[in-house]
C-alpha cells in the first residue's frame, strides 16, 4: 500500500524492472556491497519498496529506493494487483522522486508489463534513464547493437540506454554521472529571476 512508502525530504532515485532484472544486484554493485539489497535466484524476492540512505551526512544525501519486480508468473492475480498499486502510486505521488533507473534485460526486447511500467513514468512525468542489465551475458560487441534495438523499441534516443554488468561491474560511470546531475539539479536549482527583475525597478 502506498502508506507503507517512506515520508522523507530527502530526494529519492527509484530502481525499476520486472522481476529477475537485476534490482537489486545493481543497488549492490552502486554501492559497493554484496549484501545491502537481498538478490535472489528466485525471483520475485523484493516484495515491498526497500530503501537506502546513500551519501549519509553529505551535501547530496539521498534515498535509493528499490521497487518491487513486475511480470512474475508464479503470484496470485490479487497479489499483482497490489504491486501494480504500490507501483502506480509510488510512481504518481511520490513528490521527492527525482529519477527512475528502468532496468531491462539487454538479451530481449522490452516486454509487455516493461512496456505497462514504461507508460507508467511517461504518463507521470518521472525522468527516467534505461539501463540494460546483465551485459556480461552477451558477447561485447553485441552490446551497442541491442541498446540501440532496446532504444528503438522503446522510441528513444540510443544515449538513454546504458549498458551494465553487476558481475563484471561496468557500466558504474555512467550511472553515476547520471545520479550527479539529478542530484545536483535537485540540490542547486537554477532559480528563475524573472519575477525578481520585476520587482527591481
Ligand atoms: N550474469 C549476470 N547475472 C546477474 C546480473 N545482475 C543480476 N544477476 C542475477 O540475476 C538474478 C536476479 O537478480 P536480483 O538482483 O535479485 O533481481 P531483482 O530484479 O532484484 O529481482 P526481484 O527482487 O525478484 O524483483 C540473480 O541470480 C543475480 O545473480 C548481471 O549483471 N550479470
Ligand atoms: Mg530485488
Amino acid at each position: 500500500m502506498y502508506k507503507d512508502c517512506i515520508v522523507s525530504d530527502l530526494p529519492q532515485i527509484a530502481v525499476a524492472g520486472k522481476s529477475n532484472v537485476g534490482k537489486s544486484s545493481f543497488i549492490n554493485f552502486l554501492v559497493n556491497d554484496s549484501k545491502l539489497a537481498r538478490t535472489s535466484k528466485l525471483p520475485g524476492r523484493t516484495r515491498l519498496i526497500n530503501y537506502f540512505l546513500i551519501n549519509e551526512n553529505s551535501a547530496e544525501e539521498f534515498l535509493l529506493a528499490d521497487l518491487p519486480g513486475y511480470g512474475f508468473a508464479k503470484v496470485s492475480d490479487a497479489e499483482k494487483l497490489k504491486w501494480a498499486d504500490l507501483l502506480e502510486k509510488y510512481l504518481a505521488k511520490e513528490q521527492k522522486l527525482v529519477h527512475v533507473f528502468f532496468l531491462v534485460d539487454i538479451r530481449h526486447d522490452p516486454t509487455r508489463d516493461d512496456v505497462t511500467m514504461y507508460n507508467y513514468l511517461f504518463k507521470n512525468n518521472v525522468p527516467y534513464t534505461i539501463v540494460a542489465t546483465k551485459a556480461d551475458k552477451l558477447p561485447k560487441s553485441q552490446v551497442k547493437n541491442r541498446c540501440r534495438a532496446i532504444a528503438n523499441f522503446l522510441k528513444v534516443g540510443a544515449d538513454n540506454v546504458i549498458p551494465v554488468s553487476a558481475l563484471e561491474k561496468r557500466g558504474k560511470e555512467q550511472i553515476f554521472d547520471r545520479m550527479e546531475k539529478v542530484l545536483n539539479a535537485f540540490y542547486n536549482p537554477i532559480i528563475d529571476d524573472d519575477e525578481t527583475d520585476e520587482t527591481d525597478e
